[in-house]
């Protein structure tokens, strides 16, 4: 009798034909509308999975792992992972692979739009505009702040992040950056970004951007302190995960005056979003869309076929997926 094929699970619909290749190898599990997983459902759909394809919707850790005797790898499609503990996943000898390189450019491109958006208070023009507010052309009226001239703030100066300042330097932005590991002179060199103190980044910055992986140890990175260090003339824009800020705080800190604008795209309890953002008028809020093109998301979905197909020893790659982030046993 013949071996059955292995097993993978998708998460979430995605797109048919990139999945298709899955059939080549795999009985594939789909999941057929957008879901939010109740507890308990993703560790009952590993349970007799050999691989899965999954996003940041999808949490898998020690608990989801447990009954998934098969399961030998996860590949998220997304540059972050941290919806993934990888750890737990390492432990069990599972591979964990994720979607880095095809989606910088698209989500550096928003990170700058929304940015521009805080800064030129552009929604919240709108907002006025339609609720009837404009009576008459009006010099004061919606004063935002200056993007050319100014200093760009990055923290996190990775893939997106270069990309960020890159475009920086269109618009003749001085740009600032922290990262744990000085990036390499000629790195620094073709962004036209200088390394800086985290301290001196929120001291210095007219618009800070986060960009960095969400982890344990920068929960609440932008905390109620670093928000206090900033300029009160300073905007906040947030493309990464919202772990790393401290809504609570942010949001006072906007209500206040404390800090001009923000644009956010990503959020604690998301999709929820604390009621206290959104009464605030200077913040530019989306729906955490920043890789939300179609050729990018469809990238996306292709490397990380590419990366599970490979991890289970299947294909042209085999036993090398493209980007694991975790070792190889
Ligand atoms: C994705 C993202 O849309 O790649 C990331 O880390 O946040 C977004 O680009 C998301 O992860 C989909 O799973």
């Amino acid at each position: 009798m013949a071996e059955p094929r292995p097993r993978v699970w998708v998460s979430q619909p995605l797109y048919a034909d990139l999945e298709a290749r899955l059939d080549e190898w795999f009985e594939v599990a789909r999941t057929p509308r957008v879901t939010d997983h109740a507890p308990g459902a993703i560790a009952a759909a590993l349970a007799d999975a050999d691989g899965a394809l999954v996003t940041l919707n999808d949490r898998i850790g020690e608990t989801e792992v447990a009954g998934a005797s098969r399961l030998r790898a996860v590949a998220n499609v997304g540059v972050g992972y941290d919806n993934l503990d990888v750890a737990a996943l390492a432990a069990r000898g599972i591979v964990a692979t994720n979607t880095p390189g095809v989606l910088t450019e698209t989500t550096a491109d928003f990170g700058f739009a929304l940015m521009m958006a805080a800064a030129r208070r552009i929604t919240e023009a709108e907002h006025w505009l339609r609720d009837g507010r404009w009576q008459g052309w009006g010099f004061h009226e919606l004063l935002g702040a200056e993007i050319h001239g100014s200093t760009l703030g990055i923290l996190g100066m990775g893939r997106i992040g270069q990309g960020i300042a890159r475009r920086a330097r269109g618009f003749g932005m001085r740009v600032l950056y922290h990262n744990r590991h000085r990036l390499p002179e000629a790195v620094e060199e073709a962004c036209a970004a200088t390394w800086t103190t985290r301290a001196a980044l929120l001291a210095d910055s007219d618009h800070l951007v986060l960009v960095l992986p969400y982890t344990a140890d920068n929960h609440h990175i932008i905390d109620a302190g670093a928000l206090a260090a900033m300029k009160p003339t300073a905007t906040l824009t947030n493309i990464a995960r919202g772990g790393l800020v401290d809504e609570g705080a942010l949001a006072e800190a906007l209500q206040s005056g404390r800090l001009a604008a923000a644009g956010l795209d990503v959020f604690e309890g998301e999709p929820a979003v604390d009621p206290r953002l959104l009464a605030c008028r200077n913040v530019v809020l989306t729906p955490h869309v920043a890789s939300a093109s179609l050729p990018t998301r469809r990238a996306m979905v292709a490397l990380a076929v590419d990366n599970l197909v490979a991890a289970m020893g299947f294909g042209p790659d085999a036993g090398h997926p493209p980007s694991p982030v975790t070792r190889i046993p």
